[in-house]
């Protein structure tokens, strides 16, 4: 059985490198077993037919770079979300509206690794406006609106590498913020890689939401030593106005990590002053760096724009002494959580055989006592016995991440033991555990990592499928795990596939948002430069070498439907409007040989597309979503002549 709970510390570093062989030696009898479904379980997570799930979960997509909606409890699958990649059903970074989102320092990026979603909290309670997310690859934050659930803006965080740390919300949504995982020079030049000492750092970025239109602004960020500084939580209630950042690789080693950053016991918890950091910025004692990062968002009429900046403040921490503290903490910490009241910080210490748990009180005073061990770089290290609350003996192997309940007690994810452990974190008391199949990352419950958990769930976001569904060849869906946390123990309900990798998820009352959900985009409001509002409006023009194709969408039929005069070497941009005012009417638009996607357009709405005919002859088009009856009738033809041939441009039209 692959649940090594108590094997020893010495043995862990041989079990990180064996993690993946654990889970591979197969839990399947005890899988059964474990899951195997008492009808109680089942009526726990049955949601009849045209029935509400009762909380909308929200879960990265990781390695496919969006989000996806699941309804819990059943674990149906809601929506995907396009963020960070190009999406072929909602043309996301296809259609000309949205291109402009996927604008880097870099270039258009078609991709994105997205792991932490963030919802928006007012006094640190969910407040159901806004989603965030991370772009951990090219670093960048992303803000979905939801009452659209659309992705509306992607800031870029510059100087910065691999945005894992991020987008984690304060209480009153001030700031998401952002780190560097992997330390680079800074700001970039050209160095030997075993300077890495000398040459590299980390930063750990502030990004700016606006209170009432949620625009994002990267307000400032903080120069810090070259450790991997991997995630992070804000804090809430009496220790709101910081931040927590856990680091590795304190040891600054530049190759092969998984033994050369292992070596000291314990790495730190980069505890900082975010309100101390705001005063210094605004008398004047941040530099001014230059930077090249993009700003992409969407107008009033859900049209993408993209600008790029060219400078970012950045403090260093010796203009504003205590802004950043470091918390010493075993070791190779990988998730920090900060409980409902604000007042304890516990780590995920990797390779640690316990959880420490911080207290900010402690903190506090031992920053008034100066109980410090040395500096590093400037920033003080404080005693781990002067800020050290309690210590989880034994808690199982590998502890990634924690999120807590409604009655004091903390869920810890064990990565290599492969179990989720329920302790009571005023004193550090392990109260229960359960097996999880296999290799849990992050797990959830429902606003537990706010300041009013609501509770019920726990979900293991896993990372190793193996034999827990049918087999679909060398590619298995990851998996997510529903168990129910309302008794003494916990126990399981539910097994659902996810999408990408589950990193980590956020889940809110369907009844806070659900009411809210917009139907249709007003088509008196379309502000679309190329909308068509009425079939008499529809036509064709020729620009050079550029016709423009003003179509409406209508069930059941595109106007115009019969269109000439285009020649080979054209571009031809179909505007498309669907001149609906429908819930659930959207029209799709597709034509051969197109070389980036269909067009799937929302009621009212205005999506462009651009065709390149490569061959002379007629071609079709058509609608792609099965919208009516005479659905399939829906369809059209554009004709491609030679170059320079006289056929004139025409077009049918709806007067
Ligand atoms: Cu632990 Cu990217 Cu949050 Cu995955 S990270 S597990
Ligand atoms: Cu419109 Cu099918």
């Amino acid at each position: 059985m692959a649940h090594p709970r108590f094997a020893k510390a010495s043995a862990f570093v041989g079990f990180v490198l064996l993690a993946g062989a654990a889970a591979r030696s197969g839990c399947g009898k005890a899988a059964q077993q474990q899951a195997g479904g008492t009808g109680d379980a089942a009526s726990r997570v049955y949601v009849a037919p045209g029935s509400y799930d009762e909380f909308y979960a929200f879960m990265s997509g990781g390695y496919s770079g969006q989000v996806s909606v699941y309804g819990l409890p059943s674990g149906r699958l809601l929506r995907v979300i396009p963020v960070f990649s190009q999406d072929a059903q909602d043309a996301w970074g296809y259609s000309e509206q949205t291109k402009p989102m996927l604008m880097t320092g870099y270039g258009f990026i078609p991709w994105d690794d997205a792991h932490h979603p963030s919802l928006s909290m007012t006094d640190g309670i969910q407040d159901g406006r806004w989603l965030f997310i991370n772009g951990n690859n090219t670093p960048r934050i992303a803000r979905i609106d939801l009452a659209e659930m659309d992705t509306k803006e992607i800031i870029e965080i510059p100087n910065s590498a691999g945005n894992h740390a991020s987008p984690f919300t304060t209480q009153n949504t001030e700031y998401v913020v952002g780190a560097t995982r992997f330390s680079v020079p800074t700001p970039q030049k050209d160095v030997p890689i075993a300077s890495y000492k000398e040459n590299f750092s980390g930063l750990i970025s502030f990004v700016a939401v606006d209170k009432t239109t949620g625009k994002l602004t990267l307000a400032f960020q903080i120069h810090v030593p070259g450790f991997d500084y991997d995630l992070a939580r804000p804090g809430k209630g009496p220790s709101h106005g910081w931040a927590f950042f856990t680091s590795y690789n304190s040891e600054q080693a530049n190759t092969l990590l998984e033994r050369n950053a292992s070596q000291n016991d314990k790495d730190y918890i980069a505890a900082v002053n975010w309100k101390q950091a705001e005063q210094c910025v605004a008398q004047g004692k941040a530099d001014t760096w230059p930077a090249k990062y993009a700003h992409n968002w969407m107008d009033g009429a859900n049209i993408a724009h993209s600008e790029i900046l060219t400078s970012a403040k950045v403090l260093e921490v010796s203009k504003c002494p205590g802004v950043v503290y470091y918390l010493p903490t075993p070791k190779s910490p990988h998730g920090a959580d900060v409980n409902p009241t604000g007042e304890y910080i516990v780590a995920g210490g990797k390779l640690a055989a316990l959880i420490p748990v911080h207290s900010f009180a402690k903190m506090q005073q031992a920053i008034a006592d100066k109980a410090f061990e040395k500096e590093i770089s400037g920033i003080p290290v404080i005693k781990y016995e002067a800020v050290n609350m309690c210590e989880v003996q034994q808690p199982g192997l590998g502890p990634l991440h924690n999120e807590f309940d409604d009655q004091g007690n903390a869920y810890t994810s064990m990565f290599i033991s492969s179990e989720i452990v329920k302790w009571r974190v005023k004193d550090c008391t392990v109260l229960d555990r359960i097996p999880v199949y296999y290799s849990i990352g992050h797990l959830m419950v429902p606003g537990g990592d706010t300041k009013k958990p609501w509770g019920k769930y726990v979900i293991a976001l896993n990372k190793i499928t193996k034999d827990r569904y049918l087999p679909t060849g060398p590619e298995l869906a990851q998996s997510a795990q529903l168990i129910d946390i309302t008794g003494d123990k916990m126990k399981l309900l539910l097994d659902f596939p996810t999408i990408g990798e589950p990193h980590y998820a956020q889940a809110i009352p369907a009844s806070l948002i659900r009411d809210k959900q917009m139907k249709t985009y007003p088509l008196a409001d379309n502000k679309d430069p190329d909308v068509t509002r009425t079939e008499k409006d529809a036509h064709v023009v020729r620009k050079g070498k550029a016709v423009h194709v003003y179509l409406t969408a209508i069930r059941s039929h595109f106007m115009p439907d019969n269109i000439e005069g285009v020649q080979l070497g054209d571009s031809v941009y179909f505007h498309v409007t669907n001149v609906e005012q429908d819930w659930d009417v959207p029209h799709g638009f597709a034509v051969t040989g197109a070389r980036n996607s269909e067009l799937l357009v929302m009621p009212g709405q205005t999506r462009t597309v651009i065709w390149v005919p490569e061959r002379i002859g007629v071609f079709p088009f058509y609608c792609t979503d099965f919208c009516s009856a005479l659905h399939q009738e829906m369809q059209g033809y554009i004709r491609v002549s030679a170059p320079g041939s006289n056929v004139p441009i025409a077009f049918n039209s709806g007067k």
